[in-house]
């Protein structure tokens, strides 16, 4: 049984130390990766963040358990990553303006890359332009947003609109996600997939490859 405690703990120390000690010796214990994700990092995140809620933790607490929960998703990496082959698809994925929380799209970023599909992650607070720019240079069929805050939440309607609105050799679908997002709010915007986790993001974007075959 992993203990959402212990990953709290070891995501507010100062070294990578300790993290990288309790993520090894999950692995070591026999625990999946998805396991010690959920149940161990994520779980300890979600902690921290009652706390930051609560004011009872501030912004360099939080960023220094960001620096820590990239360095445990980074040991876990190569266990997500184990299909090779051809590439089953390509996504754009970025997290949209205004908004710079990029653990969650990184782990769907990781997620789709060890799905087989091509990920071309265009970063943190980017523009509709600038999704619309990479759109038109690389032609990929999905195009994933993330937003953690309910303010750039409303942009990614922006976001749909522009890409919508362009023109491209083929039109890409878009997924949306983060956790203030719900398949409603994905729904009333125009986006064509919603996924509440990595898991699910990646079942989304094989259903709508699919589709376009
Ligand atoms: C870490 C963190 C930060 C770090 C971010 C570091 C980083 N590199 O990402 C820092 C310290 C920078 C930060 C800053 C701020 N934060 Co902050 N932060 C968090 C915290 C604690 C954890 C977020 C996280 O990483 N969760 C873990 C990941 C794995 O979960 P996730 O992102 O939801 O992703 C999963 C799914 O949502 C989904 N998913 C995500 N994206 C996508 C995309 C697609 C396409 C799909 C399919 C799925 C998908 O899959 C992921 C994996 O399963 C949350 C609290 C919380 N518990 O959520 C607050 C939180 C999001 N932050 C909050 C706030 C208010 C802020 C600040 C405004 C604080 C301030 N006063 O400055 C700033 C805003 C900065 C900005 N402009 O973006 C609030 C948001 C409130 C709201 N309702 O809008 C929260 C909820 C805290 C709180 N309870 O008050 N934050």
């Amino acid at each position: 049984m992993l203990k959402p405690e212990d990953f709290y703990r070891v995501l507010r120390e100062v070294d990578f130390g300790p993290i990288e000690e309790l993520v090894k010796k999950a692995v070591a214990e026999g625990h999946s990766a998805p396991q010690i994700l959920n149940e161990g990092l994520i779980a300890g995140m979600s902690i921290l963040g009652q706390e930051f809620k609560a004011r009872e933790l501030w912004v360099p607490d939080v960023l220094l358990a960001a620096r820590n929960m990239h360095r445990g998703i980074e040991i876990l990496k190569p266990m997500f990553s184990k299909e090779g082959g051809g590439s089953k698809g390509k996504i754009v994925l970025g997290t949209v303006k205004g908004d710079i929380h990029d653990i969650g799209k990184n782990l769907v970023s990781i997620m789709m890359t060890g799905s087989g599909l091509e990920v071309i992650d265009v970063g943190v607070d980017v523009p509709a332009e600038k999704f619309v720019a990479t759109i038109q240079e690389h032609q990929p069929q999905i195009i994933g947003l993330s937003a953690l805050l309910t303010t750039t939440m409303l942009e990614m309607r922006n976001v749909v609109e522009a890409i919508k609105g362009s023109s491209y050799d083929v039109k890409p679908y878009v997924i949306v996600g983060g956790a203030p997002v719900t398949e409603a709010f994905a729904q009333e915007i125009g986006a064509d997939g919603y996924g509440p986790d990595a898991v699910s993001g990646v079942e989304v974007v094989m259903k709508l490859l699919k589709n376009r075959v």
